[in-house]
């Protein structure tokens, strides 16, 4: 079993409905969702779409990572996802935050995601669900958070000052 995190967004349709529909059917997958955060509106980037819901889940899964995401996609089809424009509008997005404490790097795969960094739609709701150093990043959500909000700090790689 690997403990998996995962983000959830909607903003179109039936939002809070989407994500809970989505979590039935990450269980219906063999993805057993054991926390939940909080339910998030998030400003939508970019800024000409309608308003998200976001949320993050740990879940456990016997899938590896790349049956993982084929599960995602085929929830993100069922509950009405279309291809669509690069960040556009969608009834519901699952991201694969992180797989256990594995680095993935594959062309239609990187775990941890990309992107976790810069966005506190995902790091205000990870936050609520892991409060200690994330996998592989090694800073906690928080951390992240406070860097992305407060303009010119960094987080170096000189972190260790007693062992
Ligand atoms: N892919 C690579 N790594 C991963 C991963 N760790 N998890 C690939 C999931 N997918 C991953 O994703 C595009 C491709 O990324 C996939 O085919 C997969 O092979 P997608 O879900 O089809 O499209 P996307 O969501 O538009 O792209 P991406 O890169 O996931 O975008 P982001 O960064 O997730 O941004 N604003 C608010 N407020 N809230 C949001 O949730 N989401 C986005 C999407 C934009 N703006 C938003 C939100
Ligand atoms: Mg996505």
């Amino acid at each position: 079993m690997t403990e998996v995190i995962l983000a959830l967004g909607s903003n179109l349709g039936d939002r809070p409905g989407n994500l809970r529909r989505a979590i039935e059917l990450l269980g219906d997958e063999g993805i057993a969702v054991q926390r939940a955060s909080s339910v998030w509106e998030t400003p939508p980037v970019p800024a000409d779409q309608p308003p998200y819901l976001n949320a993050a889940v740990v879940a456990e899964t016997e899938l590896s990572p790349a049956e993982l995401l084929a599960a995602a996609k085929r929830i993100e089809h069922t509950l009405g996802r279309r291809p669509n424009r690069h960040w556009g509008p969608r009834p519901i997005d699952i991201d694969i935050l992180f797989y256990g404490a594995e680095q993935v790097d594959e062309p239609g795969l990187q775990v941890p995601h990309a992107r976790i960094a810069e966005r506190a739609f995902v790091l205000v709701p990870l936050s609520e669900v892991v409060s200690g150093p994330l996998p592989v990043l090694g800073a906690t959500a928080l951390t992240l958070l406070a860097e992305l909000a407060v303009a010119g700090l960094r987080r170096t790689e000189h972190a260790v000052l007693i062992s």
